[in-house]
């Protein structure tokens, strides 16, 4: 049991050791002002002590000198730590590269459901390639969650109602763990899996044999959905004028009926399904016409929504 456990991570993906430099740097200077402050304190108490009775110690001035050294070098040092790490911390949780492998999460008591954009589904397990950018697009049908990889140094809160981001690029083909690190009830503990690399040949054998048979792409089942909810009704091609078409919506720029203009991201599309009347679209009547479909499909029809959404073309985001 303790082998899965290992006491110090792998270092699998191209974060891990850029995090590990930073640590690094925390902890030996960590260590050195410890034994800088320990040292100095026995040294002072050795050699200043009080070797008599009468003794009455001289009057101590002030040193500006040594006030500006004491004040300049911390704030060196911590103003240094604070570029560092949020210099990393841009790169690990901002805009993942635009040639990333999209990959989704949704988080339930207690298990990751993982979609790829080519269909297969898997639980608590996660295969990708190494050596290429993979993007995490995850949410929670309940709870919140967090979605952890030690191996690779990235950790990120699922949280219900909005979709959080990670990404990462592991370096090495092997097997590595993947736990949930946010309580989230009884069996939080046992809300764990592994993270499969792969050689991209390999990888590539995985997707073609995943499922087994013909498996329909996340695009191709958001498709299906669009009909069955009867979504085409007002945003079909043909368009009869009850809804605004949404080809090439994802990514772009949207007029809305208050005056503001926003982003079609995840965030919005998602809005704009659960609860239209948040976001009416200029040219629309409020309330929206759009029935909301909140409660009426899981996180993962609405992942599959999205997944049609986005293929309908736009900026690729
Ligand atoms: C009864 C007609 C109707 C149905 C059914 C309908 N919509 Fe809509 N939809 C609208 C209207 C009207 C708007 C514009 C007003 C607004 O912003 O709510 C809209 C807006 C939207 C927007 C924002 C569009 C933009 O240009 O910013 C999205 C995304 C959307 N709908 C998706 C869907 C999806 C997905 C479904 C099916 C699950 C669906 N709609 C079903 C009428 C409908
Ligand atoms: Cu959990």
């Amino acid at each position: 049991m303790w082998r899965d456990f290992p006491l110090l991570p792998e270092r699998a993906s191209t974060f891990a050791p850029e995090v590990d430099a930073l640590y690094g740097f925390l902890v030996g200077m960590s260590l050195f002002f410890i034994a800088l402050i320990f040292i100095l304190i026995t040294v002072f108490a050795i050699k200043y002590r009080r070797r008599s009775e009468e003794e009455v110690p001289p009057p101590v001035r002030g040193s500006l000198t040594l006030e500006i050294i004491w004040i300049a070098v911390p704030l060196g040092l911590v103003l240094m730590i604070f570029g560092w790490g949020a210099a990393l911390y841009f790169k690990m949780y901002g805009r993942a590269p635009a040639e990333a492998l999209e990959v989704y999460v949704v988080g339930k008591q207690w298990m990751w459901h993982i979609q790829h954009p080519t269909g297969q589904r898997e639980i608590n397990e996660l295969h990708i390639p190494a050596g290429r950018p993979i993007k995490l697009t995850m949410t929670t049908e309940d709870v919140i969650h967090s979605f952890y990889i030690p191996d690779f140094r990235v950790k990120k809160d699922v949280v219900p109602g909005r979709y959080t981001s990670i990404w990462f690029e592991a370096t090495r083909p092997g097997r590595y763990r993947l736990f949930c690190a946010e309580y989230c009830g009884t069996k939080h503990s046992e809300m764990s899996g592994w993270v499969i690399v792969m050689n991209p040949v390999e990888y590539q054998n995985w997707l073609n044999s995943g499922g087994g048979g013909r498996i329909e792409s996340l695009a191709q089942a958001g498709e299906r959905l669009f009909q069955q909810l009867a979504c085409h009704t007002c945003h079909g091609e043909d368009d009869p004028g009850l809804g605004p078409s949404l080809r090439g919506l994802f990514g772009r720029p949207v007029r809305l009926a208050d005056g503001r203009t926003v982003v079609a991201d995840e965030a919005y599309l998602r809005e704009s399904i659960l609860n239209p009347d948040a976001k009416i679209v200029a040219g629309f009547a409020s309330p929206s016409s759009m029935p909301t479909y909140q409660g009426q499909i899981t996180e993962e029809q609405l992942l599959q929504l999205l997944a049609y959404l986005k293929s309908l073309g736009g900026e690729q985001r």
